[in-house]
């Protein structure tokens, strides 16, 4: 949209009289920030009502991408940028006498997610809206997001994060719109007229209220949606009679259970808790989802049997695998299809991502605790069972192992990955490797019974937030060198690849990086009042803290530069500064206990004179979209450590190699589609691969303590763990690293890799040091990133699973 500065000073001044009463002469930041976002809305109201009113005309096909996490971020300069007014709006503000970013600083941000699922979610929705695709999100509105991390005397103490308490400017309620979804209860069967009436009877009601967010397309005029559910206690209309009997505390302690749905984000995104609540939450999601779609699709006036032509749900993870039986539920139920048509039209309409092969994350819910929650959508998932196993008799007659293996039920309990695949015609990984590992291992046996529905969609990130509004000098760089078209076309940044001899051009980035590293080092001095010297290399791990990922390997490895500098005074090293930033599951001891084990080691490094200036680390508390912001466009080098086989994609990886950091990696996850991408000479690799992390698993031939006893520089900063070395370091908290290192065989192979990447930081240091040659090196992992772009990403989903139109309908 075009706007004036004037016309801009004039609308934030109307809005600050209209909503607050004051002048803005008088008005705070927070005010500032309220009218802007305010007015944003009011900016795109008109956009998002016409995207709806125009996708509702040419009964375009809708995608709805249900997932339990959403980390957008802060959204205020999204939004400007996506509009096409960041610029305008920035000088706007400050003529007026504030400056955009403080002002940002008072939009909280909406942490309803846990790591890169949810933030590929946020990503994903950016880009559907950017290509002009029907697709919305759908989710839960967490009053808690993700816990606030605290560090106390070096440990992780959690702290509840209520990011709604100021309101939140971006969304709109609909009571209108609401939905009931209805829990636990008794079935009453019968048949009539040929047709089974199903009568759900005696239920817990809940109303899901939503809560919708424009997503504003990238100056394209397209808003689309994001739903996010509330639960809330049924009005009147209800007869909560049968709940409370007229009791009032009954009443209330059931006020409460319902309100409990969507409390909070479980901080976890890995293990399953198994708990009631968290299967509650997943139906409420899917159920009041599904309702909401069900009514949008009755205003087209066509036929149910054309269902999947017009809509396509997508299953990001197994978390929302239950819109399968919801479907047939409602289908079933309501519309009185057969069994067989009912489910060639859920099947077609419903996709499903994996995100992991990590066992522990494999969504499993006991039989009992599902029949007696859902006792509809149970019966429905046993005849599903029912039917598929029949189909696995007669396909393997006589392979009792085989079908114990598939059954969507078994043990007692539902496999929602098993009701995904079979429920849904698309299943895809998230990286080259990652699905090639789902079909040949984790998966065979779906893969072998269904290879046309298995795909891979490599992972991408938006530029628009990770480039455009992370790193904005180095995105005008890029405008002044090659044009603007790579914003609409980001595989056009290859184009800089001209460029990367250019001395001219190569200073310009290096000074860029150096500025965002002097940024990054006011905020470490701020938060964490430690002084680091931006001409240091900033190797930075940030991400979530899981064994895997291998954290300790880093930590354990700076242990051992700081015993070489002491010790050794011809050993040359440029200066490093090693940033962290990590929260761990509230319920993870390990991961806590590493968190630990960094904030010590730090306090020791930091302080200690010998290493001044050579050696410094910093744990960076409460990591967060926000904090990524600032942190990746300063890095020099990026670590994607993790075992190999064990990172599905990860999307960091992408994120730094756009902002021009060096990536020192594992050939793991997406890692292997930016090494083909940039080339040997660009990225530093070491480590097990991901055949040989498995062949190691599979023969059961490795053994930490023989190269504990081989390694002696290995050895020596393990045994730091448990002699008291570190000060503020117990044996206590050792002890745990310590055992699951040697005793328990070091399950992610960190003592395997250790050399190797201790070589693999010399190589970094080395080319560091050839000025010409890093840039250049920065330079062609920028040109590279345009392939690793959400939008690339999305653009195959639509095409590939979804066949749904992209930017056709202006
Ligand atoms: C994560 C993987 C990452 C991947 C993201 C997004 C889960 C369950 N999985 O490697 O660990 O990049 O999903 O696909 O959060």
């Amino acid at each position: 949209m075009y706007l004036t500065k004037e016309q801009v000073k004039k609308d934030i001044e109307a809005k600050i009289l209209s909503l607050f009463a004051v002048d803005i002469t008088d008005a705070t930041g927070q005010q500032v920030f309220v009218a802007l976002g305010n007015l944003i809305r009011d900016y795109c109201a008109r956009g998002w009502v016409d995207t709806n009113k125009t996708y509702e005309k040419y009964k375009e096909k809708q995608v709805y991408y249900f997932s339990i996490e959403f980390l957008l971020g802060k959204m205020l300069k999204a939004n400007l940028l996506n509009l096409g007014i960041l610029d305008v709006c920035d000088d706007a503000i400050s003529e007026m006498g504030f400056d955009l970013d403080e002002i940002q600083s008072y939009e909280p941000e909406p942490g309803l997610g846990n790591g890169g699922l949810g933030r590929l979610a946020a990503c994903f929705l950016d880009s559907m809206a950017a290509l002009a695709i029907p697709g919305h999100g759908c989710g839960i509105r967490y009053k808690y997001g993700l816990f606030e991390q605290k560090f106390i005397d070096g440990y992780q103490v959690e702290v509840p994060e209520n990011w709604l308490r100021e309101g939140n400017v971006w969304e709109v309620r609909k009571p209108d719109k609401a939905v009931l979804v209805k829990f636990k209860g008794e079935l009453d069967i019968k048949e009539e007229e040929g047709k089974f009436k199903v009568t759900h009877k005696n239920y817990e009601p809940v109303l899901a209220v939503p809560y919708d967010t424009p997503v504003i397309g990238f100056d394209n005029n397209t808003v689309n949606n994001l739903r996010l559910f509330s639960a809330e206690m049924p009005s009147d209309d209800f007869d909560l009679a049968q709940i409370s009997h007229g009791d009032y505390k009954k009443a209330l302690d059931y006020k409460y259970s319902v309100e409990s749905i969507s409390q909070v984000l479980y901080p976890d995104d890995s293990s399953e808790e198994g708990k009631t609540l968290r299967l509650k939450q997943e139906y409420f999601m899917v159920s009041a989802g599904v309702q909401s779609i069900i009514r949008r699709y009755k205003k087209l006036n066509l036929p149910i049997e054309e269902f999947n032509e017009k809509v396509s749900i997508h299953i990001n993870d197994t978390h929302p695998a239950l819109c399968i039986p919801e479907l047939m539920r409602i289908l079933l139920d309501e519309y009185y299809l057969s069994w067989d048509k009912a489910w060639e039209i859920t099947t077609l309409t419903m996709s499903y991502t994996n995100h992991t092969i990590l066992s522990e994350a494999l969504e499993t819910w006991s039989s009992d605790l599902m029949r007696n929650l859902l006792p509809r959508i149970y019966m429905i998932i046993e005849e599903i069972n029912r039917r598929f196993c029949e189909q696995l008799i007669k396909l393997n007659p006589d392979n009792q192992d085989k079908i114990n293996a598939m059954a969507i039920i078994a043990h007692s309990s539902v496999r929602m990955a098993n009701l995904a695949i079979v429920g849904s015609h698309s299943t895809n990984g998230v990286a080259k490797l990652h699905t090639e590992i789902l079909k040949n291992r984790e998966l065979n046996n779906f893969y072998q019974m269904y290879p046309a529905r298995f795909n891979n969609k490599t992972n991408g990130i938006t530029h628009r937030r990770w480039l455009m509004l992370a790193n904005p000098n180095l995105s005008n760089l890029v405008t002044e060198t090659i044009g603007d078209i790579w914003k609409r076309v980001p595989t056009d940044l290859i184009k800089l690849k001209e460029y990367n001899e250019n001395s001219a051009f190569l200073s310009k980035i290096e000074q860029i990086k150096y500025d965002n590293k002097v940024k990054l080092a006011d905020v470490i001095l701020k938060n964490n009042d430690i002084i680091v010297d931006p001409s240091s290399i900033f190797d930075v791990q940030v991400k979530r803290l899981h064994a895997y990922k291998r954290q300790l390997m880093n930590a354990l490895h700076i242990l051992h530069l700081y015993h070489r500098i002491i010790e050794d005074s011809s050993f040359d090293m440029h200066p490093r500064t090693f940033i962290f930033g990590a929260k761990a599951a509230p319920g993870y001891y390990l991961a806590k206990k590493i968190i630990k084990f960094i904030n010590s080691i730090a306090n020791m490094i930091n302080n200690d004179p010998r290493v001044k200036g050579r050696l410094k680390v910093v744990f960076m508390e409460n990591y967060s979209v926000t904090l990524a912001q600032s942190i990746i466009p300063a890095a020099d080098v990026s670590e994607q450590i993790s075992t190999a086989s064990k990172e599905a994609s990860g999307t960091g990886n992408m994120k730094f190699m756009m902002n021009g950091a060096v990536t020192l990696a594992t050939m793991d996850g997406a890692n292997v589609e930016i090494f083909n991408e940039v080339g040997n000479d660009n990225i530093v690799i070491f480590g097990l691969t991901a055949k040989e992390v498995l062949s190691h698993e599979m023969n059961n031939d490795y053994k930490s303590v023989d190269i504990y006893h081989r390694d002696y520089a290995l050895r020596r900063v393990i045994d730091d763990l448990i002699n008291g070395f570190i000060p503020g370091f117990s044996v206590d908290d050792g002890l745990d690293i310590y055992h699951h290192l040697i005793t328990h065989n070091d399950s992610f192979f960190v003592l395997r890799d250790f050399k190797e990447y201790s070589l693999a930081h010399q190589k970094i240091d080395s080319l560091y040091k050839k000025k010409d040659t890093w840039n250049k090196m920065c330079v062609d992992n920028i040109a590279s990133s345009g392939q690793f772009t959400s939008d690339r990403t999305i653009t195959s989903y639509a095409n590939g699973i979804w066949s749904t139109r992209i930017g056709e309908h202006f």
